[in-house]
Formats: structure tokens, C-alpha cells, sequence
């Protein structure tokens, strides 16, 4: 027998440890150099998923100390079996996405329209789980794709979970639910070749869209800066179907929820929301862990656009249609209550990951309507549920359990973590009081008792035919700024299109819409003529009024609350200007972050340390709403010779982003060719006198300064 072993157990779990002070943080080591933290006051026994304690997390059980591994090492092993199995299926679509924890709260009882538990009283609060996402890309892509935003929903009522599934977008691509899996693969990566990415912008996508005249209205918002979002807490949400809402009565009124949030709408511009993508691909889900982090909670108002059967009936359009909405103006979306997002998620896989939302979730007071696409959607995502999660009990889960009382005669199956207990599993029985759950014909779901009729067939109801009207509602409803990025859009799209019949097609397409925008794209795609318009089943209305609501420019914030300011400083840089700064942008409830050609921090011109939050190549101008540049002269002539300087500046000029400066850092707009000349409106002063900085703060409220983007466009 050798000498290892006879060795004692605790001692061959522990040999010649050594101690290793890194400053802060105090290791040991083993034998070979591996760092070894072992269990104290502090820190518990690790142990296997048996509960084992562990006495060696860095060496498998081995025969010597050079020689073969055992596969009796069960500690080894439980942690490699799991380790293999960590991932599950990602959704088919939707499959990036982040989620937030808080609460609704609603303004008045609405007893009379619906039951619904959440809008019974005034100041009812109901938990909610809430996940933002992008359709196309897989989990791993980059979050400011050109894409719709989910905007999914699930409160927990006092009477059951209510999914409320929606989109950034209140339209959608299709009519009928058949269409969704013909969308969605020429929408993602082309199968062949396995790209690109989270985009649009290839053949197989505009070959289908542009076949699809059904589509076009949709293409109008994925077009426009709706799907480019400069925040999910910047973003409206809509349930996209009409839905119903209920009362004790059993009298229905028709429903379209949306979702408008409290501090405005904001996009990014396409140049930048290609560079954030580089600079930082987690932007939005960043960006809301550190408002929620910081205290800073998002809200939104949950409006209802409520109406009956004669409105339906006289309304221009099949409210059965979902890729029709009913415009505010016709119908005012009125606000019933709040929510806010008050809580990060405590684990990402537990919550995000495994939440299943599905539009079937409803509660009584709220039914469906014969909507083709949302009774498909009815279908598919108890299904997609059970092949992700992989089993029935995905509602056992804590973020898909229901938070009132429940009980059923369900059981057993992967997983079953909460089975009835006591021995009636069935009903009708008559074991008393031990009998377990019954029907309850007061308190239950009841479905509205909708007549129906007719001969069992596939059809499109030709109610639904006409494709381009609200398109071009939508596109006369935008500010000219707004026209110019969509028409900009569809020829970044369609350029990346190789052939050439495709692109006519969509631009054919286009003109059933407006011409204006068809020419302006055909010129962008350097057609040699227009096409003759896609013969379109139902001739477009030309008498559709302009509706405010469609724009996100005429609906932007009050205030600069919410929004970050970017201050590029160095050592030397006016302490006075600094503090100015500092102060006005928290007064207006906004984040002021300072970077630097070095992230260890600058001396400003009193001897302060300032902390710097960003080295400058990790913190480009485009993850800013606005920017300071405050200087002195030594470093504003050090950063006129560093290229990523002189791109934070000509990037926050290109992008019509207002920009403060200290005299001194005229040297490095300069050197980005922002000369004298070339500073618009856009750019202020900022000097030691706090007034400058209040004014600064004042002019970003608007956000952009778009007078300049026409100049940006020429040059
Ligand atoms: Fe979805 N959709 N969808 N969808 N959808 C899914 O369910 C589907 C549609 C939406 O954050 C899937 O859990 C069909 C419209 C959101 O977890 C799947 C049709 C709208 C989310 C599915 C639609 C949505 C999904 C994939 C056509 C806006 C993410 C993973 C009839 C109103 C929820 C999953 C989350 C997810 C099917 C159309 C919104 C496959 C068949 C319209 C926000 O079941």
C-alpha cells in the first residue's frame, strides 16, 4: 500500500493548502496552484444537488496523482450531468427577452363594464410579471434590432392569471394564424445559409412581405422608428385583438387595451441603433435594470379604447382584423389604471426564462373574439409551453403559479412539485367534507354566450380586403422627420435584397400606399421607373384623417426625467461647469455619466477626483440622449488627436443629439469637423454659471435637435 492511500479523508481533501492574500480577497492553494476558498462563518458547505457536502470543487477523484479519473466520482459527475442539461428549447420567436416585477393598480371600479378582479375597486393592486422582447432574433442577438417588441403581461388576479400577450405595434403582419409559421421562417435567418441575424433586411423576408398584401400596414410601423426603440420604458404596448370585456350581467363591450408609458415616447436613429449594437448589445436590457436598480420605476397606463356592436358594425373596417386599428380619434383610449415596474428579476433562467405566457389565460370578465389569429394564438401557446418547459406542470413553477387559492384534481407528470393532497382525485364522490374542490356556477368562468352561424368553410371575409388605407394613414400621420426614416428604411431593407423583382415589388406595393413614399424609395434603391402599382383588392381611402396618436414625435415627454447625459471630461476640467451640470440634470430627474480617455478617474480643475464611469471607446455618444463635452484646453487638444473622441462628437452631431460645451472643447468639435459654423441651435454653452446648465437641460426635453438632420442627410 502506498502512502495516499492510507491517507486520512479530510487530509487528502485538503493537501498542503497554502495561504494567498490577493489584498481583498483571501484564497489558499492546493498542491498544484489551484486557488481553493473553503467554507467559514461567512460562507456555507457546498454541497451536490444530494445535499452532500463537498470537499474538493477543483480536483475529480483520481487513481494518483497523474492518473485516470473515476467514474465513481458521483460529485464530479452530478455536476457535469447538470452543467449538460442547463438549456432549454428558446422560444421559436421572442426568444431575447427581459423582464421586470411590479404591480397595477387601478383608478376606478369598472364593475359595470367587467368582473375582471384587477378593476373592481379603486387603488386594487394586482401583482404583475411583465417581459419585453424582439421577435426575431435568437437569445443571444443584439437588442436594438429592427424588429416588433413583445410586450407581454401577466397579472396575477385574485381570481386566476391573466396573460395580457401583446406588441409594441397594435397591428400585426397577418390576418389568420395558418400564415404565422410561413411569417416567422422568412422572417429569420434564411435555412440554407443559417443568417442573418435578427433582421429583416434579406430576400426570403420582402419576398414573402412583399406577396403579402395584408402586410403592408405593419410594414409601415416596423418601418418607422416604433421599432427601434431608445427604451422599453419609452415605448407604448398594445394587446393588438379586440378583446371583451365582461360584466356580472353577462353584458359584453368590446376592448383594445394599450399601454402608454409615463415618460414619453423615444426612438433611437437607425446609425445609431446600428453602432449601440456593437457598443453595447444588452442596451435595453440594461437600461432598465439600472432604472429599476437605481429606483428610477417605470410606468405605464393601462388605456382601454372600449365600444359595442353598432360602432363595429359602422366602422369602416372588420374589428376582427388585426391588422386594423381603431384610431384615438374615433374612439379615445381611456386610461383605467397604472403599472410599475418596481422590481428586478431575482434569477434570470427561474423568471424570464421560464414565464409562459399564453393568450388563453384569461379570467371571468374578459373573453375573446372570433379574431382569426388570436383563436390560433389560442392554440399554439399552451403547446409551445409544454415543448419548452417540458411538461404540464410549467405552472408549478413559482414566476406561472397563480397567487390565489386553487384547487384541482390534476396531477402527477415531470415535475409535479405541488399534488393534491387527501385521497379524492375525482368528482362526482362522496367522500364529504374530504371530497375535495366543486364546480361553482356564480363565481366560475363563464363564456360570453355570443351567437354563431354559418357554413363550416375556409374564407377570408372580404371585410378584411382592404390592405393600404390605414398603411396610409399611418404614414400621413407622421411629422416629415418620421416620413424621411421610413422611407429611409424600406431602401436600407430592400438594398440589402439581392434581386431586383423583389424590390420592385415591394415599391409596387408602396404605391397603393403614397406615391411620394414609393418614389422617394425607388430613387433611394436607384430604380430606373416605377413600377405599375400591385393590383390591390379594395381601392384605397383617401378621406382617412391624420390621427396624432400614430406619431411618436408628437407624443414625446415633458420632461428630461428618465434620460442620460453623457459628460466627456479630463483632467483640468472646470469643477464650477461640472458641478453645474451635475446638479441640473438630477433636478430634472435625468443621469449624468461622465467618461474619459481612462476609466480611473479625472482631476477636475479644483484637485476633486471625479469617478468616471466610462473609458471612452466603451462609452460612444450614442448611448447618450445628449452630450457635454467640458475641457480644458490641454485635453481637448489631446482628445482632437484620438479618433475616438472626434467620433463621440460627429456621431452626437450626426444623430441631431444636443450637445453642451465649455469654451475650451471647441478645439476637439473642431477637430470632429463641427466647426464655428457648423453649431446650430443645437449646441450650448456651458460655463460655471449654473444658468447655462439649467438651459441645457431645458432644450434636451426635446430630445433632438431635428432642424439639423437635413443639413446632416446633404453632407
Ligand atoms: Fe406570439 N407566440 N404568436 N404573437 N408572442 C409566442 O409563445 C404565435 C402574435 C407574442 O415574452 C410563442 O411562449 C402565433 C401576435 C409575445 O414569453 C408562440 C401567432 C402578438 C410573445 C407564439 C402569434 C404576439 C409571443 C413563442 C399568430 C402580439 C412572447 C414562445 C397567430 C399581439 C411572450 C412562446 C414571452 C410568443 C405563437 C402572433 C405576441 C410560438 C401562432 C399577433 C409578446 O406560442
Amino acid at each position: 500500500m502506498t502512502d495516499e492511500s492510507t491517507t486520512p479523508n479530510a487530509a487528502s481533501a485538503c493537501p498542503h493548502l497554502q495561504s494567498v492574500d490577493y489584498g481583498d480577497v483571501k484564497t489558499r492553494r492546493g498542491q498544484g496552484g489551484e486557488t481553493r476558498q473553503t467554507a467559514d462563518a461567512d460562507h456555507p458547505t457546498l454541497t451536490t444537488q444530494q445535499g452532500v457536502p463537498v470537499a474538493d470543487d477543483q480536483n475529480t477523484l483520481a487513481i494518483g496523482e497523474r492518473g485516470p479519473k473515476l467514474l465513481e466520482d458521483f460529485v464530479m459527475r452530478d455536476k457535469i450531468f447538470h452543467f449538460d442539461h442547463e438549456r432549454i428549447p428558446e422560444r421559436v420567436v421572442h426568444a431575447r427577452g427581459f423582464g421586470a416585477k411590479g404591480y397595477f393598480e387601478c383608478y376606478e371600479p369598472l364593475t359595470d363594464i367587467t368582473r375582471a378582479a384587477p378593476f373592481q375597486a379603486k387603488g386594487k393592486k394586482t401583482d404583475v410579471f411583465v417581459r419585453f422582447s424582439t421577435v426575431a432574433g435568437n437569445k443571444g442577438s443584439a437588442d436594438l434590432a429592427r424588429d416588433v417588441r413583445g410586450f407581454a403581461v401577466k397579472f396575477y388576479t385574485d381570481e386566476g392569471n391573466w396573460d395580457l400577450v401583446g406588441n409594441n405595434i397594435p397591428v400585426f403582419f397577418i390576418q389568420d394564424a395558418m400564415k404565422f409559421p410561413d411569417l416567422i421562417h422568412a422572417a429569420k435567418a434564411e435555412p440554407d445559409r443559417g443568417f442573418p441575424q435578427a433582421q429583416t433586411a434579406h430576400d426570403n423576408f420582402w419576398d414573402f412581405a412583399s406577396l403579402m398584401p395584408e402586410s403592408m400596414h405593419m410594414l409601415m410601423w416596423i418601418m418607422s422608428d416604433r421599432a427601434i426603440p431608445r427604451s422599453f420604458r419609452f415605448m407604448e404596448g398594445f394587446g393588438v385583438h379586440t378583446f371583451r370585456l365582461v360584466n356580472a350581467e353577462g353584458q359584453s363591450t368590446y376592448v383594445k387595451f394599450h399601454w402608454k408609458p409615463k415618460l414619453g415616447m423615444q426612438s433611437v436613429v437607425w446609425n445609431e441603433a446600428l453602432k449601440i449594437n456593437g457598443a453595447d448589445p444588452d442596451f435595453h436590457r440594461r437600461d432598465l435594470w439600472n432604472a429599476i436598480q437605481a429606483g428610477d420605476h417605470p410606468e405605464w397606463e393601462l388605456c382601454v379604447q372600449l365600444f359595442d356592436d353598432a360602432f363595429a358594425d359602422q366602422f369602416e373596417f372588420d374589428v376582427l382584423d388585426a391588422t386594423k386599428l381603431i384610431p384615438e380619434d374615433l374612439v379615445p383610449a381611456k386610461p383605467i389604471g397604472k403599472m410599475v415596474l418596481n422590481q428586478t428579476v431575482d434569477n434570470f433562467f427561474a423568471e424570464t426564462e421560464q414565464v409562459a405566457f399564453c393568450t388563453q389565460n384569461v379570467v371571468p370578465g374578459i373573453d375573446f373574439t372570433n379574431d382569426p389569429l388570436l383563436q390560433g394564438r389560442n392554440f399554439s401557446y399552451l403547446d409551445t409551453q409544454l415543448k419548452r418547459l417540458g411538461s404540464p406542470n410549467f405552472t408549478h413553477l413559482p414566476v406561472n403559479a397563480p397567487r390565489c387559492p386553487m384547487a384541482h384534481f390534476m396531477q402527477d407528470g415531470h415535475m409535479a412539485v405541488s399534488n393534491p393532497t387527501g385521497r379524492a382525485n375525482y368528482e362526482p364522490n362522496s367522500w364529504g367534507e374530504a371530497g375535495g374542490p366543486r364546480e361553482n356556477p356564480e363565481r366560475g368562468y363563464i363564456s360570453h354566450a355570443t351567437p354563431e352561424s354559418g357554413d363550416k368553410r375556409r374564407i377570408r371575409p372580404e371585410s378584411f380586403a382592404d390592405h393600404y388605407s390605414q398603411a396610409r394613414q399611418f404614414y400621413l400621420s407622421q411629422t416629415a422627420v418620421e416620413r424621411q426614416h421610413i422611407a429611409d428604411a424600406f431602401v436600407f431593407e430592400l438594398s440589402k435584397v439581392q434581386k431586383t423583382a423583389i424590390r420592385e415589388r415591394l415599391v409596387a406595393g408602396l404605391l397603393n400606399v403614397d406615391e411620394d413614399l414609393a418614389k422617394r424609395v425607388a430613387q433611394g434603391l436607384g430604380l430606373e421607373s416605377l413600377p405599375e402599382p400591385v393590383p390591390a383588392a379594395a381601392t384605397t381611402r383617401t378621406d382617412l384623417v391624420e390621427s396624432r396618436a400614430l406619431s411618436i414625435l408628437l407624443n414625446g415627454p415633458e420632461s428630461f426625467a428618465g434620460r442620460k447625459v453623457g459628460a466627456l471630461v479630463g483632467d483640468g476640467s472646470d469643477a464650477s461647469t461640472i458641478k453645474a451640470l451635475k446638479q441640473a440634470v438630477e433636478a430634472e430627474g435625468a443621469m449624468l455619466e461622465f467618461i474619459a480617455s481612462s476609466v480611473g478617474g479625472i482631476q477636475d480643475s479644483d484637485g476633486n477626483n471625479i469617478p468616471v464611469d466610462e473609458k471612452i471607446d466603451g462609452g460612444p455618444s450614442v448611448v447618450y440622449d445628449s452630450v457635454a463635452v467640458i475641457l480644458d484646453e490641454t485635453a481637448a487638444h489631446t482628445l482632437a488627436n484620438d479618433a475616438t473622441a472626434r467620433d463621440f462628437v460627429s456621431d452626437a452631431h450626426a444623430h441631431c443629439k444636443f450637445v453642451g460645451f465649455s469654451g475650451d472643447a471647441a478645439v476637439l468639435l473642431n477637430a470632429a469637423g463641427v466647426s464655428e459654423s457648423d453649431r446650430d441651435d443645437g449646441y450650448l454653452p456651458l460655463t460655471d454659471e449654473s444658468r447655462t446648465a439649467e438651459a441645457f437641460v431645458q432644450t434636451c426635453r426635446n430630445l433632438r435637435f431635428w432642424e439639423r438632420q437635413e443639413l446632416v442627410d446633404q453632407t
